[in-house]
């Protein structure tokens, strides 16, 4: 049995969607604090998983500083992991997640587990019909690939589909990293 708090950090362009994952996981009226110094919100929830373990995880959400690079190092200062989200329609979005798990892998100082998050999936359908939008579209398929390339580094890793406006997989994206944390932690001892 475990009963720990571990610290996530959201990271991924801007206007991916992080704040509203966040929002949608906690609920509409619950309030963020907020750290000036470096830029970012941060808000801690609890969660019961199976076999016992109580977790809180304290989950932080840099507050649209997402191109400021001199706050983002101590943003990641003792995470033990990261949700790495991307627009499904927004491939440039999806172009930069190595950048940031580089970048979060640095400052953390290890290779926290990373979950992938290919969020708004709800505008797919929506999108579809659209030759316009056909390029920017990053499929499921592109996005297990990616999935593939950062567990190749050598880091805990999955990939969920994620939609914050529906709350589809909302939920099980935070279970996932915290069963990801937990699992670096018994390998690690
Ligand atoms: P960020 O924190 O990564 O910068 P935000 O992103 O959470 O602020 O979201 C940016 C915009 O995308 C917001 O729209 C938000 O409502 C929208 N959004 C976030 N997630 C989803 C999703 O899953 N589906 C859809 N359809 N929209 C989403 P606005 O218009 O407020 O800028
Ligand atoms: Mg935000």
């Amino acid at each position: 049995m475990v009963s720990a708090l571990f610290k996530i950090v959201l990271m991924g362009d801007g206007s991916v969607g992080k704040t509203s994952l966040r929002r949608t996981y906690m609920g509409e009226n619950f309030r963020a604090q907020y750290n000036l110094t470096i830029g970012a919100d941060f808000a801690v929830k609890k969660m019961s998983l199976s076999g016992g373990h109580d977790i809180s995880i304290q989950i932080w959400d840099l507050a649209g500083q997402e191109h400021f690079k001199s706050v983002r190092s101590t943003f990641y200062k003792g995470a033990q992991g990261a949700l790495a989200v991307y627009s499904v329609v927004e491939r440039s979005s999806f172009e930069n997640i190595m950048n940031w798990c580089e970048e979060c892998w640095s400052n953390a100082g290890r290779k926290i587990p990373v979950v992938l998050i290919a969020n708004k999936v709800d505008l797919r359908e929506q999108f579809k019909d659209n030759p316009a939008m056909q390029e920017s579209m990053v499929s499921t398929e592109e996005g297990q690939k990616l999935a593939q390339e950062i567990a190749s580094h050598g880091v805990i890793t999955s990939f969920l589909e994620t939609s914050a406006k529906t709350g589809e997989n909302v939920e099980a994206a935070f279970l996932e990293l915290a069963i990801k944390i937990l699992e670096a932690k018994s390998w690690s001892g």
